[in-house]
């Protein structure tokens, strides 16, 4: 897997008089690419954290996340194909590691001979779609079962962006989701809000 980061949506900084990329145009690829260097422009605050469970130990040969310490100052994404200096999160099973959105890392190659097996959950800023559209893909059933806490962090809540004083409100009806969304191929991440 490439050196990413999570936090790939946000449009980088522009001057007043610079061209911007529109929403439309914004995707992982077309993002500006750099070194991680002493960076002399703005650069965007974090708005996503990564929590990954490890459920077998991670170890350099089986694959474990490699993270490129302080890239997260940067504001840029990794260059394709270039070196860096990386860190191996190696951790016994069930620790978990965490980086913020701005990290860049990525899961290296497996040389085992046994699978590397972890649970990425994806923890935003409400105001932020999530990675799964939870409230369009979970079975109603499933929904109705949770707590309002857990319906919160699931994203089934409003977010009073013009209001900020006021408390968000818990959205407790499920959507109907439609046929076939939500499948477990559309991503192998987990993913929940940030309260
Ligand atoms: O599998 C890994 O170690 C990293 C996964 C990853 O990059 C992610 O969940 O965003
Ligand atoms: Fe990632």
């Amino acid at each position: 897997m490439p050196l990413h980061v999570d936090q790939w949506f946000m449009p980088h900084p522009v001057a007043p008089m610079e061209d911007y990329p529109r929403p439309s145009d914004i995707s992982r690829s077309e993002q500006k690419s750099g070194d991680p260097v002493t960076a002399r422009h703005s650069i965007n605050p974090p708005v996503v954290c990564n929590v990954m469970f490890a459920i077998t130990d991670f170890t350099v040969e089986n694959g474990a996340t490699r993270l490129v310490p302080g890239s997260h100052r940067s504001g840029l994404h990794p260059v394709p194909d270039r070196d860096y200096g990386v860190f191996y999160a190696e951790v016994p099973a069930g620790s978990f590691v965490v980086w913020e959105g701005r990290t860049w890392h990525a899961a290296s190659f497996n040389t085992a001979d046994s699978p590397r097996v972890g649970i990425t959950t994806y923890w935003s800023a409400p105001f932020i779609r999530q990675l799964l559209n939870f409230p369009l893909g979970l079975r109603p059933e499933v929904a109705d079962a949770l707590t309002e806490h857990e319906r919160a962090l699931m994203g089934f809540k409003t977010w009073e962006i013009s209001t900020p004083r006021l408390p968000p409100r818990v959205v407790a009806v499920a959507l109907r989701p439609s046929p076939g969304y939500g499948s477990a191929a559309t991503s192998n991440s987990a993913s929940c809000h940030a309260a």
